[in-house]
């Protein structure tokens, strides 16, 4: 074994979006492509000539094409920039909340996950790549700008030229000096919730023949799901479906949404629907919950979960504040102002929540893209989030749809929906929002499609701990009742640009909560066409995915 310094030359375009490196497996499958990122990165964190001596780097990812092969290259540079242990999850799976509990708990330095989450797999979809730091959550924007900075001019890296490691079975290896542990996938995120909810609550509830239908759709949530529902809480088996890992999620679309997840919406719909349904993405973090026949909002998801926080042992002693993203509705704004806790607002994506997790400021964050999380870990996860609805179903004796009508009931309805336009040629997506930008400051006191404008901007952040400051996270058009539309650009494709719009309308009256979404936000989307003049942008009459 001999460590090798190879010449390289820059790639265009390894910019790390809302959540690491995404493009498509072809573009990954270029020589030396995730070798540059990850010298990149190395060199980023030790130095350019620096060694990560002694470090721990914890490894895995959600198991999608090309996985095992960029697995045993980062072991070999890995090994090449002197770690001394890297900690690698069984055949290089490891789901990002199961990444953020083992560096958490292992005191690793950080962590690598390889994953685009919710994108398609297989050879033709989307590969990702991501660095979390030793807080276990995802490098903030400092560290992602300057890797990709570094992307820009790197003429070598390091690569030990070992043979690739058999990481299929529990063991440990040595590459050069760097020891490789090949560690369970599930252990170390399954301890961590085993202290959080109350188990046995959660099993006499299975015992009374309360019925959930898991869907992890082929994606790398199944095994953790499987044995936790299964074989701790006595679900019945069959409980978790789609629960075998696949290298591209059976051919389809692993995002938790009622689009996508058309499958366990149907079966909630059905005369014989289960009392509960919930699944989770790509890579385990997001979550969706749905209750008889009733589908529940992320948005509302996290008010919910906030409001009822103290029935559950994690979180008995209360919540020191919570979060949200700009986007997400503002139910989970009006429980914190209820309990007389404070409410962060920050851009999207889950980096933005690390410095007030690790402050002691928030214990739940959560964004409206199925993602919902605590201080237990530092990414969203989808299993704790369904333990969670599992634990106050248990302990209320309410159910689901009950448990959210109850917070609509309290503080009116969020009504809210996200239109998404996909695959947009980039240059028209960049004209719009340009356009958009542009009309902001003479926005404030308009009536645009009959809706009175009371003020717009463009979402600025400064990060309450460290002061760091992120602007242009959104453009926020605010009528004079607080209903609101933001649109931003999608951050984590690899095709064109997606335009999201985001639409939400507070209604305190509950003889109307049961009005379709889509309906009761009709003015806003018809606001929102002529606003961004999407039709003559876009040439797109409608969206492509409405959540
Ligand atoms: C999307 C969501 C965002 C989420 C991100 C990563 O980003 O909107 O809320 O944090 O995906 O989620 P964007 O930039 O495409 O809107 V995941 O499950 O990909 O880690
Ligand atoms: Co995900």
């Amino acid at each position: 074994m001999s460590i090798l310094t190879l010449p390289t030359t820059p790639f265009e375009g390894q910019k790390p979006g809302t959540s690491g490196l995404r493009k498509k497996v072809a573009v990954f499958r270029q020589p030396r492509y995730l070798e540059n990122f990850v010298q990149a990165l190395f060199d980023e964190l030790h130095g350019p000539d620096g060694r990560a001596d002694g470090q721990t780097l914890v490894l895995g990812g959600d198991g999608r094409h090309h996985n095992r092969v960029a697995i045993q290259v980062i072991l070999r540079m890995a090994a090449a920039c002197g770690y001394g242990r890297v900690l690698v999850g069984r055949g290089g799976i490891l789901s990002t909340p199961a990444v953020s509990a083992v560096i958490r708990r292992r005191q690793a330095a950080g962590g690598i996950v390889l994953s685009a989450s919710h994108n398609p797999g297989g050879p033709d979809g989307d590969f990702g790549i991501k660095y979390n730091a030793t807080n276990g959550g995802p490098a903030p924007e400092a560290l992602t700008e300057a890797v990709h900075r570094r992307t820009l001019s790197l003429t070598r890296y390091r690569i030990s030229d070992a043979a690739d490691l058999p990481i299929e079975r529990p063991g440990s290896h040595r590459i050069e000096d760097t020891v490789v542990d090949v560690i369970d996938p599930v252990a170390d995120h399954a301890d961590v919730l085993r202290e959080l909810f109350d188990f046995d609550a959660i099993r006499a509830l299975f015992a009374r023949g309360f019925r959930l239908r898991c869907d992890a759709m082929w994606a790398v949530g199944g095994p953790a799901a499987r044995a936790i529902l299964e074989g701790e809480l006595g679900a019945p088996a069959g409980t978790v479906v789609n629960a075998e890992p696949k290298e591209d999620f059976g051919g389809l679309h692993p995002d938790p949404n009622p689009v996508y997840a058309d499958d366990l919406v149907a079966h909630l719909m059905a005369a014989d629907a289960p009392d509960m349904g919930a699944a989770t993405d790509g890579d385990a973090d997001r979550n969706m919950i749905l209750g008889r026949g009733f589908v529940v909002s992320p948005s509302d998801s996290l008010a919910v979960l906030a409001a009822h926080a103290r029935l559950v042992p994690g979180y008995r002693r209360g919540l020191a504040g919570v979060a949200r993203s700009m986007p997400t509705s503002t139910a989970v704004d009006r429980v914190a102002g209820a309990l007389g806790i404070a409410c962060h607002e920050t851009p999207t994506g889950w980096k933005f929540f690390g410095n007030l997790l690790d402050a002691g400021q928030v214990t739940l964050c959560g964004e409206e893209s199925y993602g919902t999380g605590s201080d237990h870990v530092r990414e969203k996860d989808g299993l704790w989030a369904i333990l969670f609805w599992l634990n106050l179903v248990a302990v209320t004796g309410r159910g689901v749809e009950d448990l959210v009508r109850g917070l609509w009931v309290e503080h009116g309805r969020c009504v809210y929906s996200r239109h998404d336009y996909e695959g947009i040629p980039t240059e028209r997506a960049d004209a719009l929002m340009a356009e958009l930008r542009g009309r902001l400051p003479e926005l404030g006191g308009r009536t645009v499609a009959d809706q009175r404008i009371a003020w717009a901007d463009d979402f600025a952040y400064t990060d309450p701990v460290d002061g760091s400051v992120s602007r242009r996270q959104g453009v926020r058009v605010v009528l004079e009742d607080a209903s609101r539309v933001v649109f931003r650009l999608s951050g984590t494709g690899t095709e064109g640009a997606t335009l999201r719009i985001y639409l939400e309308r507070h209604e305190p009256d509950p003889t109307r909560h049961d009005l379709p979404a889509q309906q009761a936000l009709a003015p806003l989307v018809r606001l929102a066409g002529e606003l961004a003049r999407i039709v003559a942008h876009t040439g797109m009459t409608a969206p492509t995915v409405m959540t």
